[in-house]
């Protein structure tokens, strides 16, 4: 079975998306949607299967589908977005995906954003942001360690989610900004720092043996290069603008 991609189109409302870290700047939903449709035909080309949840206008975040469900080998937990606003997310996405994998639920007063969630094999690491507070993330691990999964708790700082500062590039592999994560929990892997001038250059999205990555980084693209990682550069300069890149904008079930 190829690996699924879920993914959603743009909203009309997308200039109202929340912000954390960035000022609202004026949003090009036409450029929003020709780089999102770029993004989806990489996912393609990889090899996915795109499954293309219809926009939901009403819900300015919702093409950040990553951030709603947490997919492990053979169920996923739907999350309850630390945003208010991105709550009505979820029931869509959780009625794609239980076609294919059993559905666990965080339950209030929980709350869990998927960009917080960094799965390597067994291994569950979990940023402490303003989204995701202590009791979903208990809850998360109460669900992941009865599956044999060990859930660790990290710090990051100056960034919305634990993906916005480390991301899984393949093998022992973590592309990381250590001035907005606490790297100590990352002991047994290899750390590929951004580069200089590219704070944000920390999100990727491996697929198959391919990276794709932000096309704005390049120093750090040549990072990755260097140590024999392809590399596909995707422009997602307008949904950064969102606070978004290039993890958020999909979810994938490999098969
Ligand atoms: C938000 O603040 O929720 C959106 N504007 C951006 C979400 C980006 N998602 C992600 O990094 N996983």
């Amino acid at each position: 079975m190829p690996t699924i991609a879920v993914t959603r189109s743009i909203s009309a409302s997308m200039d109202r998306c929340e912000l954390v870290h960035l000022e609202r700047t004026p949003l090009d939903l036409e450029l929003l949607r020709r780089q999102h449709d770029s993004y989806e035909r990489v996912l393609v080309e990889l090899g996915c299967e795109l499954i293309r949840l219809p926009a939901a206008d009403e819900l300015p975040d919702s093409v950040f589908v990553e951030d709603t469900a947490v997919i492990f080998d053979d169920f996923a937990v739907i999350t309850r977005p630390g945003a208010a606003s991105r709550r009505p997310e979820t029931s869509s996405v959780a009625a794609a995906l239980e076609r294919y994998l059993e559905l666990f639920e965080i339950q209030a007063p929980g709350t869990l954003d998927g960009g917080d969630v960094l799965r390597i094999g067994r291994q569950i690491f979990v940023g402490m942001s303003s989204r995701s507070n202590a009791d979903g993330i208990d809850q998360l691990e109460a669900i992941v360690r009865e599956r044999g999964y060990e859930l660790h708790r990290v710090g990051i700082r100056r960034c919305l989610h634990l993906k916005s500062a480390a991301t899984w590039i393949g093998e022992e592999r973590l592309l990381v900004n250590p001035e907005w994560v606490d790297v100590s929990v990352f002991d047994d892997l290899q750390l590929i720092e951004v580069a200089i001038g590219e704070p944000a250059a920390a999100n990727a999205v491996r697929v198959g043996d391919v990276v794709i990555h932000g096309s704005a980084y390049p120093e750090t693209r040549k990072r990755m290069e260097a140590m024999g990682i392809r590399v596909v550069p995707v422009d997602i300069s307008e949904i950064a603008k969102a606070e978004g890149a290039v993890s958020c904008c999909s979810l994938l079930l490999n098969g």
